[in-house]
């Protein structure tokens, strides 16, 4: 039996909801008045097509005025870059800090964003205590913790990322605490404790290097078409899409559309791309489009905002520059939303 702790679920603040709806109204009609307008931020644009534009954020940075507009700007759905994980979370055995994550609801709330869940088991940033549990200790462990946050969160979460990570390249399963203390069946089990836990959240399976058709995404897909097979609750697989200026992308938009084809959605979840200029915005543009051509790819999330906070920052992977300049791949992934429609910045001689 495990410990479910009270549930607490937040409720829509009445004035954001009005706000909301009657900044949606007014948009409506200024798209629906004159001739084909494109929409001029990331979100609009998305949302034109029932689509999310999202980024991962960071708690303290809310209340940086900078950040908070460029958020507030271009973006309609949030994922916490850090404050959800386990070792956030569940720092000691059934001791929950929930502070972090809920600064991000609240802001997300408050705005009308989603807010996309980040991550409720992975092999990395696990808190001490679970590295050292062994069998049916790190199994309760994990159960226990999905209760404990999905359930915190439960109505607040468009999607969780339910497992990350569990793939090797080769398309075999990682070798991980948990799958050697568990053996196959524990992202099933998980899956199925975060159904439990929140019957609201589409369930994703998320990993990197799923960008085509590959060994890896291989890998996934069977255990996807297998969890379909058999009634496994999923919903979704995110594709964290960390590229480079020269990634191969010539499978990328086939490869989320076998999934798709499965009857899962497809989320892009965490992408940046290293580069500058042209050569980073075409591969932006590319994974844009590829989003927009499947139906079941609800959206796209970058990993960050600005460069000047990125865990690549030294690559300069993201739309804005480090002062919060919209950078050329801004405009061409603005462009790939609106179908091409958008119009260049005044002044703007070079974006692609
Ligand atoms: O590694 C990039 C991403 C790959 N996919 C899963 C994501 O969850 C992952 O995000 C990164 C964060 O962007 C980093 O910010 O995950 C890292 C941890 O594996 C995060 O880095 C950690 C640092 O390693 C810690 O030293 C630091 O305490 O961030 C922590 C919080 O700032």
């Amino acid at each position: 039996m495990i410990h479910s702790p009270r549930r607490r679920r937040r409720v829509w603040s009445a004035v954001a909801a009005v706000a909301t709806a009657g900044l949606a109204a007014t948009t409506a009609l200024v798209m629906s008045s004159g001739t084909a307008q494109a929409a001029e931020t990331l979100g609009a644009s998305a949302a034109e097509s029932g689509r999310y534009f999202g980024a991962a954020v960071v708690p303290n940075l809310l209340n940086d005025g900078t950040y908070s507009s460029a958020l507030d700007g271009d973006f309609n759905s949030v994922v916490a870059e850090n404050a959800m994980k386990w070792d956030a979370t569940e720092p000691n055995p059934g001791q929950f800090n929930f502070s972090g994550g809920d600064q991000i609801v609240d802001y997300a709330q408050a705005r009308g964003m989603e807010v996309r869940g980040h991550t409720l088991v992975w092999h990395a940033q696990q808190p001490g205590w679970v590295q050292n549990l062994t069998g049916n200790d790190l199994r309760q462990a994990m159960l226990g913790h999905i209760d404990g946050v999905a359930g915190h969160w439960a109505g607040d979460i468009e999607s969780w990322d339910v497992v990350n990570e569990a793939f090797e390249w080769d398309g075999s399963r990682r070798q991980s605490n948990l799958q050697q203390q568990l053996g196959d069946g524990w992202i099933e089990e998980a899956f199925r404790a975060a159904r439990d836990a929140d019957p609201n959240a589409k369930l994703c399976y998320n990993d990197f290097s799923t960008d085509g058709l590959n060994p890896k995404s291989d890998g996934i897909y069977d255990m996807v078409a297998d969890f379909k097979a058999r009634g496994v609750p999923i919903d979704c697989v995110g594709f964290q899409s960390h590229l480079g200026s020269n990634s191969d992308l010539s499978t990328y938009q086939a490869n989320l559309q076998r999934f798709a084809d499965l009857g899962v959605d497809v989320e892009i979840t965490e992408l940046d791309v290293g580069g500058s200029g042209g050569a980073q915005a075409n591969v932006y543009r590319q994974v844009t489009e590829a989003c927009m051509a499947v139906s079941r790819c609800t959206g796209i999330t970058t990993w960050g905002i600005t460069d000047a906070h990125s865990w690549r920052g030294d690559e300069t992977p993201l739309l804005f520059d480090g002062n919060y300049q919209k950078k050329d791949a801004y405009y061409a992934v603005l462009d790939a939303l609106n179908d091409g429609d958008s119009e260049p910045p005044p002044g703007d001689g070079g974006h692609v």
